[in-house]
Order: C-alpha cells, then sequence, then structure tokens
C-alpha cells in the first residue's frame, strides 16, 4: 500500500503511516491508503491493532494543509467526510486499537488518535488543534472526540487558541495514558497489545463495543447493552475454559495453565 506499511507481530498489527517527507500529513491518497489498510486487516489473526508515524519526528502532522488550501466549500465538506469515515471505521473497529504518538500530532494527527481506543506517545510528541490558527475548525472529529476524552473546559481551550502541547501536559490532562523515551515506545506499544491480545479476543471485543456504543445512549440504555453484551460471551469456548480454569486453581493451585484463548 504506497503510504502505509503493515506487519504483524504475532496477534499484534502495526500500521505504519508513511509519508515522512510530510511529516506524514494526510492527503487524499493517504486517507484512501488508510481505509483500504483497515479494510485488509484479517480480524481472525490480529487482536490488536498499532497505528504509528514512520520515521522519528512526526505521528501525523495534520490534514495536508497544501490539499486543502485550494478547495471549495463542497470539496472541503468532501474532505472532511473522507477522513471522518476512513477515522470512524478506525474508532469501530472490531479489535482495540493503540496510538503510538511518536511525535507531531496535529490536527489531523491529533485526531487520528483519538479514534484510537488508547493513546501512549513518546518524550519529544507534540499534541495540537492548529486549525482555528488556519481559518478552519477541526475537521475530522477534534470538535467531538477531544471533548469526549479530555473534558469539556480543556478541549475549548486547545481548539480555541490553536496551541500545542508537549508529552508532559497531554499525559497531565490525560489526552495519553504514558509517556515513553522515543526508543522504547514502540516496544512499550507492543507489550501493551500483546497483554490485551492474550486475553479473550470476543471479551475484549464485546467490553469495546460496550464502552463504545454505552457512551452514546443514556445510562439506562447503556446498561441494556452491557447486558447484551456480556450475555453473548456466555456458552463461548473462551467463557468455559476460561471459568474452568480458575475453578481448576482454586481446588488445587498446582493445576493452574495458562489458558490461550481461541477466537470462540
Ligand atoms: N500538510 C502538508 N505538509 C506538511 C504538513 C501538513 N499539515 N506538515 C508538515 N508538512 C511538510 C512541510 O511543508 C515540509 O515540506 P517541504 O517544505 O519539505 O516540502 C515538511 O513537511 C517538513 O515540515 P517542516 O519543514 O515545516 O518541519 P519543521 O520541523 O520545521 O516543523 C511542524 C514541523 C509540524 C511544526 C510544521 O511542519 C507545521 O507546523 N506543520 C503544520 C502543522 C499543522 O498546522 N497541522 C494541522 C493541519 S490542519 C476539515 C478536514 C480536516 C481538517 C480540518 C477541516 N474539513 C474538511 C472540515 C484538519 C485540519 C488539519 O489537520
Amino acid at each position: 500500500m504506497g503510504f502505509i506499511q503493515y506487519e504483524t507481530d504475532g496477534f499484534v498489527g502495526i500500521l505504519t503511516i508513511d509519508r515522512p517527507k510530510a511529516l506524514n500529513a494526510l492527503n487524499s491518497e493517504v486517507l484512501a491508503d488508510l481505509d483500504a489498510a483497515i479494510d485488509a486487516i484479517d480480524l481472525d489473526a490480529v487482536r490488536a491493532l498499532i497505528i504509528t508515524g514512520s520515521g522519528d519526528k512526526s505521528f501525523v502532522a495534520g490534514a495536508d494543509i497544501g490539499e486543502m488550501s485550494t478547495l471549495t466549500k463542497a470539496q472541503g465538506e468532501e474532505f472532511g467526510k473522507k477522513g471522518n469515515d476512513v477515522f470512524r471505521k478506525l474508532e469501530t473497529l472490531p479489535i482495540p486499537v493503540i496510538a503510538a504518538v511518536n511525535g507531531f500530532a496535529l490536527g489531523g494527527g491529533c485526531e487520528l488518535s483519538l479514534s484510537c481506543d488508547i493513546r501512549i506517545c513518546s518524550e519529544n510528541a507534540v499534541f495540537g488543534q492548529p486549525e482555528t490558527g488556519l481559518g478552519i475548525t477541526p475537521g475530522f472529529g477534534g470538535t467531538q472526540r477531544l471533548a469526549r476524552t479530555i473534558g469539556v473546559g480543556m478541549a475549548k481551550q486547545l481548539i480555541y487558541t490553536a496551541k500545542n502541547i508537549k508529552a508532559d501536559e497531554a499525559y497531565r490532562i490525560g489526552l495519553v495514558n504514558n509517556v515513553y523515551p522515543v526508543e522504547q515506545l514502540m516496544d512499550e506499544a507492543k507489550k501493551l497489545a500483546s497483554t490485551i491480545a492474550a486475553n479473550a479476543p470476543i471479551s475484549v471485543r464485546a467490553s469495546k463495543k460496550a464502552i463504545n456504543d454505552g457512551l452514546q445512549v443514556d445510562i439506562d440504555k447503556a446498561i441494556e447493552i452491557e447486558e447484551k453484551l456480556f450475555g453473548s460471551c456466555f456458552e463461548s469456548e473462551d467463557q468455559i475454559e476460561g471459568m474452568a480454569n480458575f475453578l481448576r486453581k482454586k481446588d488445587d493451585p498446582a493445576k493452574v495453565k495458562h489458558v490461550a484463548f481461541k477466537n470462540a
């Protein structure tokens, strides 16, 4: 895929946005390649996905300003929809997605990380929504997902001021879960992804769906969503074996064994 590299490491998929000359900025081609790369992920073989940027300087430095600079109103809306459709596909991917933010995550780059389940970053990471300084609004979900992630007040401050923040501030406001030295970031991302991948895939997927879908509705409906997804795990091989393993352990600690969860 032209602007996307994809590899797997055990149950973990690693998707790299690869346009380093433009700091991995998102133009229409990158978005189309990202869309196709997400579609091509074998969800029977991969249990967690990591997204990162190519090079040591940037995750994604935003939507491509050159491409956007001459858009008409209609084209602007179309470009926004293209990005939103891809980001929503990522957000609703059945498996967890970790953004390993290895440098600039500005505008569309910050928004890409927000459509992932978990964000971790390197010490050189820089986050921001510079759009109001460019005469536009955030257009790939930033006005919606940033507030849902870090709270309305802080999201408004970041968007209205267009000021960038460094990794330590991103950690302080809960935009990222952890900050690592640059050279450790991918190892830590893989460790986190592998820990997730070692748990029962249907439970992890059902948990992601319950959290995401539940956040869109009122608490009574949200609890119903959880009930349905909780119920859906029963009679699966993983539920039967996971619970049997616990009971064996209670009976005789020597009988404990590692459960190799399946997709069943
Ligand atoms: N777009 C295009 N090219 C970019 C780019 C970007 N966002 N960011 C960097 N580049 C390119 C530079 O032009 C330069 O290319 P050459 O000149 O070498 O050809 C190359 O990457 C290296 O960049 P610099 O030379 O500038 O590198 P520095 O280390 O000096 O600076 C920087 C790094 C990240 C601070 C700087 O490049 C920068 O400020 N970049 C722009 C960051 C930014 O403002 N990003 C947000 C873009 S706005 C919407 C849809 C989407 C969006 C909004 C609305 N709808 C349709 C409603 C999203 C908007 C955005 O993402």
